[in-house]
């Protein structure tokens, strides 16, 4: 569709940035905090680059109050942060530590006081560890339970004070990355039972949403899904199949539980073939059809392009974590897709294309088949940042990025789409888990590196003052 005109944005669009606790907050063990599954799993040799940690982070737990007052001054209108689950119960005894759910509501309060809305993640990958050890986390049934649970101490917490709820951020790449490639905890290279902790996972997320129904919590609450729509390389009827297959399983898979709680048909056949389906019990199904989320919560980095992949085809291959350009290694599933390039994209130095018009199709595609109001919960560009000597730190690449994201959220928009609101990734600089902090996303730009922590100086980039007034302008003025 090509408008003439396009429609102006919602006087109450959200325009916002985002973050996660243990990419942000530092303070490993302070105030009663207990260790997370990333605490332990970045110790491993080889895990993450240069043997990163969110030991300190960029130690937001105790600078929440200079990072929110640099949010107040840019215009921000809502910022989206994840609670820390081992911050509020440490231990698998259950018991809530009132210390840790302290820290929240002040962060909370503090973002009141100036008018930005919170948007709250409940679980954005750190699992408290001692769930790890007492029943393998995921792989037990009692997380649907201890899950249930912590949510609703934080939605009697802070209800009415949080009017956007995130349930579980990304449950594909966590699930993918934690069960099928071995590079998030718990470390698993094992396709079955990947796929049945994602079944646990889909009910735990339709058990939190049955409860903050049931309890009636004010507000909408959904899951934030990673979603970039997939292109096959061209026309070629198989590599159309290929496309087609990867939409299936690595979309649909997820959403359609999501909104409608059912597997998608093909998915499922094949996952019987392959004796890889998961255990259905009594009950399971009609948990899933009471999860339906108020929004579809959106992660958009790039699209994908993919091509024919035979039975004897390429497997998983290498991530590029290193920024070194050009060092991804083909990847996919034998007889399904794989991945391939796309020769119409620039890319960033980590690989990922930078495709605006991807976000607008991912959009089209979701309210399509889902008619749901879209939240974009993520998107932004990962990159080398350079601090120059007078403080200052010109970013237009990322201005570049996010101005060209935005039209396309304006043009979906007017093909027709509720997009409600759009986070950037990240406020701050951060961890960028499994590639250090040189690789950075931020509006404002933490002075540390991989090998000195030194003082976690807050700067503004080029890119905060252009997003202060693409906020003030609502977007007129990009
Ligand atoms: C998403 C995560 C974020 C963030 C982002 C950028 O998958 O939800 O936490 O890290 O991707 O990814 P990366 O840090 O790997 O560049």
């Amino acid at each position: 569709m090509e408008h003439e005109k396009l429609n102006r944005f919602p006087d109450n669009f959200l325009w916002g940035s985002a973050s996660a606790a243990y990419q942000v907050e530092g303070a490993m063990l302070e105030d009663g905090k207990g260790l997370s599954v990333w605490d332990e799993f970045v110790k491993i040799p080889g895990k993450t680059f240069k043997g990163t940690t969110g030991e300190v982070a960029v130690d937001h737990y105790h600078r929440y109050k200079e990072d929110v007052a640099l949010m107040a001054e840019q215009g921000l209108k809502a910022y989206r942060f994840s609670i820390a689950w081992s911050r509020v119960i440490p231990k698998a005894d259950g018991l809530v530590n009132e210390s840790g759910l302290k820290f929240y509501e002040n962060l909370i309060d503090e973002l009141l006081e100036y008018g930005i809305e919170p948007i709250v993640t409940l679980y954005h990958w750190d699992l408290p560890e001692s769930l790890q050890k007492k029943y393998q986390g995921w792989e037990s049934r009692q997380i649907i339970k201890d899950f249930t649970d912590y949510a609703t101490v934080i939605f009697k917490r802070f209800n009415g004070k949080v009017k956007y709820w995130v349930t579980l951020n990304e449950q594909n790449v966590f699930i993918t990355h934690g069960y099928l490639m071995g590079s998030h905890p718990p470390g698993v290279k094992d396709m079955k039972r990947m796929y049945e902790v994602n079944h646990i996972a889909n009910l735990a997320n339709a058990s939190v949403i049955k409860t903050f129904r049931d309890l009636g919590i004010k507000g909408k609450i959904g899951p934030s899904f990673a979603y970039g729509p997939t292109y096959a390389l061209d026309a070629h009827p198989l590599n159309q199949l290929a496309a087609d297959n990867n939409e299936t399983f690595n979309a649909h898979f997820w959403m359609d539980i999501y909104v409608w709680g059912t597997y998608p048909v093909l998915a499922w056949k094949w996952l019987e073939r392959e004796k890889l389906a998961p255990t259905i019990e009594s009950g399971d199904l009609e948990l899933l059809k009471q999860g339906k989320p108020d929004f579809m919560g959106l992660n958009y980095y790039r699209s994908a392009t993919v091509e024919y992949n035979p039975l004897d085809g390429v497997r998983e291959g290498k991530m590029n974590t290193t920024g070194k350009k050009g060092s991804t290694e083909e990847s996919g599933i034998p007889g399904l897709y794989k991945s391939t390039e796309n020769p119409f994209v620039e890319k960033s130095n980590w690989d990922w294309d930078i495709d605006p018009t991807g976000l607008r199709i991912g959009m089209r595609r979701i309210a399509s088949r889902y008619n749901l109001p879209i939240l974009i919960t993520e998107n932004g560009l990962g990159e080398y940042d350079s601090l120059e000597e007078d403080g200052s730190i010109h970013d237009t690449y990322r201005i570049d990025y996010i101005r060209e994201h935005i039209k396309a959220i304006q043009e979906t928009i007017t093909d027709g789409v509720n997009v409600i609101g759009y986070c950037t990734w990240s406020y701050t600089d951060l961890l960028s888990w499994l590639n250090g902090y040189q690789k950075r996303y931020g509006f404002v730009y933490v002075d540390r590196d991989e090998n000195n922590q030194k003082e976690l100086k807050r700067y503004k980039k080029d890119s905060y003052t252009w997003y202060q007034r693409v906020i003030k302008t609502n977007g007129e003025e990009l």
